[in-house]
């Protein structure tokens, strides 16, 4: 039909929901250039390419394919919502530019939000220290590269992060600048949090009341931090702010293919069991000590007020058909 999504959008879908573009940030700047290839390929050839209407439309399907592909990460609908609210303008051509200059300033806005909460985080971190990871988050490898860059000795004892094991790619990530990695079990990270100065965790959805929802075992590392004295801090982009908690909805936690915990040989010899997958999890404001963004840190309870500044005029959904 004319509104079935351009190539390049249902690729980009495809490669979230498979996870090959993975990681909130990550998801959020993609499904946002998915958005602007939509723009040109419907501004190129068909109906879309005369009909304002027609191209609208074509937008809203196309972010309506996006939304589809990944429920928790926030960043997700919040990319979508920042280019469709911009998408002005009396013919096809204005409504394009309008498109493609919104993608790329979002882009630009999340490259530019990350590298400031990095310096926010830095300043949290102090030479010599061994900073514990789990899974593989953007915003919180920009902390520990910026504390790098300010000249700060950082080692890290990264979780390997059970199921799919992201944690290699932040082994890998904090190798290649320089910071001594050891890998760690995901059930050996309480034994070495007596070795570690500080956790730095990521974020795909912020509630209002500072709830972190982050990488399944987040919460459980939270509470050990805690048991431990070891301080813990949420390295997250305003981008992951979840406006519909502001009334009262909660965060969709993905629960994916049970493939991922179990080798169906296994799953054979093992017989009839129940095995769930669930990808994230919610980490209670107080065994967080602080949520590192690009306008500061927060303590979790008081990230509602950033929330109400930024996102306080509701959930619209502009990709709604
Ligand atoms: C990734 C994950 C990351 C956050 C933050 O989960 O939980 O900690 O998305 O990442 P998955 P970033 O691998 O299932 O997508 O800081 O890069 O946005």
């Amino acid at each position: 039909t004319e509104h079935e999504p351009a190539a390049a959008v249902r690729e980009t879908a495809d490669e979230i929901a498979t996870m090959e573009i993975r990681g909130a940030a990550t998801i959020a700047s993609a499904a946002a250039e998915a958005l602007a290839e939509q723009a040109r390929a419907a501004a190129a050839e068909g109906p879309t390419a005369s009909d304002p209407e027609a191209f609208r439309a074509s937008m809203r399907a196309a972010g309506r394919t996006l939304r589809e592909t990944r429920p928790t990460a926030v960043s997700l609908p919040n990319a979508l919502r920042y280019v469709l609210q911009r998408m002005d303008g009396e013919g096809v051509d204005d409504l394009r530019r309008n498109v493609v200059d919104a993608s790329e300033a979002f882009v630009r806005q999340l490259d530019r939000a990350q590298d400031d909460l990095g310096q926010v985080g830095a300043n949290r971190l102090a030479d010599g220290d061994t900073v514990m990871t789990h899974c593989h988050s953007t915003d919180a490898l920009a902390c520990i590269e910026a504390a790098v860059d300010q000249g700060k000795s950082i080692s890290a004892v990264v979780k390997e992060t059970r199921p799919r094991q992201q944690g290699h790619i932040t082994a890998e990530q904090l190798r290649d600048i320089g910071v001594p990695v050891t890998l760690i079990v995901d059930s050996a990270a309480r034994r070495y949090l007596d070795e570690v100065d500080h956790v730095v965790v990521g974020a795909d959805s912020i509630a209002a009341d500072g709830g972190v929802i982050n990488k399944i075992g987040t919460s459980g590392l939270a509470v050990n931090a805690r048991e431990r004295g070891v301080p813990i801090m949420t390295a997250a982009q305003t981008i992951k702010l979840h406006p519909e908690t502001l009334t009262g909805h909660t965060v969709e936690i993905e629960m994916r293919d049970e493939t991922e915990v179990i080798s169906p040989d296994d799953r054979e010899a093992i017989g009839e069991i129940a095995v769930e997958n669930p990808a994230f999890d919610v980490t209670p404001p107080r065994y967080m000590d602080a949520i590192v963004t690009e306008h500061g840190q927060f303590p979790p309870e008081s990230i509602v007020t950033l929330m109400r500044e930024l996102f306080g005029e509701g959930a619209e959904e502009p990709w709604a058909e």
